[in-house]
């Protein structure tokens, strides 16, 4: 069985260390057992910094798979010292609401070093993955270089006109706090797919979307033209999990982004944003909490196959279960095929 997941940074992360638990717990003969895991990475949070090409989701996937990413920040290494960071700072060549750590900075320059000697980005993924038994194999969503920009609306005066931002800077400078108006990514229209992911989706038995930011993350894989299609095309189920619990974006401002694009931080809202797949939309089954447990039957009525599990990641446990639980939704809606 191959599994495909779609997924941004620190909660596509978490799930998927849950589905790889879940592939390796399940009993010898089980539908899940020995299951190939691929994992489509948003990329659209990418950025040039210092001269090196930071791209944090795939980071973040890379370290919290091999056991090495900061808990506490969600983002980084633990064990994490800066004194590279310092200096670059002082030299004023990185802002001081940006920290590369040092251990972090031997990433990116291994990094950028292959991507100058003319690697792509698929390329330079499957290098860094080598150093670890991951137990997955990732994908960046696009080898196209399309990062996330955002328009912050101006008044109807000239005193504060309309500008743009890259999606790094409204994040960790503004905490997403400065009203955007939209996202755009430069170039979109001609990116495509990587060639690993579309292999992986032209093979797939089961596609997960992940708890992910609906819009910065997991929007922006989608967006990569082909995408939907290589991901409609499938025969295969698609089961998104919810990342709104309880009307909150839980660890994170996915709110403001939902707000950008007048979609409600509201379980129901995000599944109808992604719509039925018979629809042209993404979706043939939707997990949400238990703390959502009314938005089982409207959604069913509407076309969704849904089901109200417990949906919070406090550990590996619990994002195994949670996986457990996306890939039973999955394997029913297969059968009834
Ligand atoms: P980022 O790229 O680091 O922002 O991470 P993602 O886009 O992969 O995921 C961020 C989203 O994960 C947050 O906005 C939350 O909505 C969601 N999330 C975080 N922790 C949990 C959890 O325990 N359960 C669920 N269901 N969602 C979570
Ligand atoms: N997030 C911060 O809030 N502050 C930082 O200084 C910061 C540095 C950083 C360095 C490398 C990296 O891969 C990620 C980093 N992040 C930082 C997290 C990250 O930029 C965002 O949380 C995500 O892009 C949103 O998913
Ligand atoms: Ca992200």
């Amino acid at each position: 069985m191959r599994i495909v997941v779609l997924a941004g940074g620190v909660g596509g992360a978490r799930f998927v260390r849950g589905v790889r638990e879940a592939v390796r717990r399940a009993a010898p003969g089980a539908p899940l057992a020995g299951a190939a895991i691929d994992v489509i990475v948003n990329t659209g949070d990418d950025w040039w910094l210092a001269g090196l090409r930071i791209t944090p989701d795939l980071d973040s996937m890379l370290y919290t798979l091999s056991g090495q990413n900061d808990e506490v920040r969600g983002w980084g290494r633990v064990g994490e010292s800066e004194r590279v960071s310092a200096e670059l700072q002082a030299y004023g060549v990185t802002p001081p609401w940006f920290t590369l750590g040092d251990l972090d900075l031997g990433t990116h320059i291994a990094r950028t070093a292959w991507l100058r000697a003319g690697e792509t980005p698929s390329e330079v993924v499957r290098r860094l993955q080598q150093r670890w038994e991951l137990g997955v194999t990732l994908h960046p969503a696009t080898d196209d270089e399309v990062d996330t920009h955002v328009v912050i609306a101006g008044d109807s005066g000239a005193a504060s006109p309309a500008r743009e931002l890259h999606f790094q800077e409204w994040w960790t400078r503004y905490r997403a706090s400065l009203p955007a108006a939209r996202f755009v990514q430069h170039g979109i229209e001609s990116a495509a797919p990587s060639p690993g992911a579309l292999d992986a989706l032209l093979d797939a038995d089961l596609v997960l979307v992940a708890p992910s930011n609906p819009v910065v993350s997991i929007g922006t894989v989608l967006a990569v033209p082909g995408m939907l299609d290589a991901i409609a095309a499938e025969r295969a189920p698609i089961v998104g999990v919810s990342p709104i619990i309880a009307g909150a974006a839980v660890r994170g401002m996915a709110d403001a982004c939902l707000n950008a694009i007048g979609v409600a931080t509201d379980a129901g809202a995000v599944a109808r944003h992604y719509g039925l797949r018979r629809d042209g939309g993404l979706l043939d089954g939707w997990l949400v909490a238990e703390e959502d447990a009314a938005l089982v039957a409207p959604l069913d009525d509407e076309g969704f196959a849904v089901r109200a599990v417990p949906l919070w990641m406090n550990d590996l446990d619990t994002a195994a279960a949670l996986a457990e639980q996306a890939v039973a939704l999955g394997l029913e809606l297969r059968d009834e095929d």
